[in-house]
């Protein structure tokens, strides 16, 4: 915990007043970036180089039940899908350091959380699971926050989890004051009923370098960085009034050219991050085949090698056939 994190929350939390209960319960969705976040420009309060856009996934997420426990303070007892964790595990201790952040609420504490996202899907549970952490507290404290100061608060569990706090299409604005005041999320946008996600799982394979890792060495070595906030910052608001005005091909495209365009700076960056598989390379020219013949799909990838596809449901038939083992969802329904 550093000073600036402890004063951060001290004024998020002032003038909240506190109406403890025993146990805290919260759900929040997993989320996909179309324009991804990729770099930070500070640590400690999880402050982004680039503002990111993205959509949840509806009733896939994280489901957290926080309970204080008695006695001195303590490493909190952390389960994961019913399982403890070791409490040297890296979410554990995430959740550990997440916690120390809110000793005015407790000191000791059990946190039972539930992934209903395949792990191996390579879905980011840090994003659900930082959000449903911070809504839980809040449901625990008794704060009554709203969601921009939950957002604030669970970018500093994990900055993607500053978007897991809503539904739908979500924006989180970088910001530029040094106190992280203005960095937050909101959601944008009416449903888009027909808007559909695809999952294909690839492989199961680790990735060799988390996230937060990955990002920091992209932006200590790679000289491809450098344009990357720029390229983020338009095709944030290219999809921005994409979305609002239904124009897919548009969203498509740059969703799609977003996310190639990160997985080229990190692919210069050294040691080289290589998050795509064999069997990665081959979707994305099977894609590319596909929309050839003119089929409207396209595709985003996290760091990982799974392949997401944005189409609508007027394709979902001829997506399914050109992708048989696609896992559908329905990000409104
Ligand atoms: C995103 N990712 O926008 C991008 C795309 C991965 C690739 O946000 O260090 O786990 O906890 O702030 O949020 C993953 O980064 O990193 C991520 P931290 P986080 O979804």
């Amino acid at each position: 915990m550093s000073d600036i994190q402890t004063q951060f929350v001290k004024n998020i939390l002032s003038g909240a007043e506190t109406n403890r209960k025993e146990t805290g319960l919260a759900f929040a969705p997993s989320n996909i970036a179309l324009c991804k976040y990729w770099g930070k420009r500070h640590a400690a309060l999880n402050l982004p180089l680039n503002s990111s856009l993205s959509i949840s996934l509806g009733s896939l997420g994280t489901r957290t039940e926080l309970r204080l426990r008695d006695g001195a303070a303590a490493a909190p007892a952390v389960f994961l899908n019913g399982e403890l964790l070791p409490p040297d595990s890296s979410f554990a201790k995430r959740v550990a350091a997440f916690l120390d952040l809110f000793p005015m609420v407790g000191t000791s504490f059990e946190v039972r959380t539930e992934n209903n996202i395949p792990t191996a899907a390579g879905l980011a549970s840090s994003a659900s699971g930082f959000a449903a952490l911070t809504m839980a507290l809040n449901d625990l404290a008794g704060w009554g926050l709203g969601g921009r100061m939950l957002s604030m608060l669970a970018r500093l569990g994990s900055g993607s989890a500053s978007r897991s706090v809503f539904d739908g299409f979500v924006q989180w604005h970088m910001g530029s004051n040094d106190d992280g005041s203005d960095s937050f999320a909101e959601p944008f946008s009416k449903p888009w009923p027909e808007f559909r996600i695809g999952i294909l799982e690839l492989t199961d394979a680790e990735k060799p370098v988390g996230s937060r890792d990955g990002m920091n060495r992209t932006v200590e070595t790679s000289a491809l960085y450098a344009n990357w906030p720029a390229q983020a910052n338009a095709d944030f608001q290219t999809l921005h009034s994409a979305i609002l005005k239904r124009d897919f091909p548009t969203v498509g495209q740059t969703a799609e050219h977003n996310a190639l365009s990160m997985h080229a700076t990190m692919m210069s960056a050294w040691p080289p991050l290589i998050y795509l598989q064999p069997e990665s390379v081959a979707m994305i020219h099977q894609v590319q085949r596909v929309r050839a013949d003119g089929l409207d799909v396209y595709l985003t990838i996290d760091a990982g090698p799974n392949i997401k596809l944005l189409f609508l449901e007027e394709n979902e038939g001829a997506v399914a056939s050109a992708f048989p083992n696609i896992q559908v969802i329905n990000p409104f329904g």
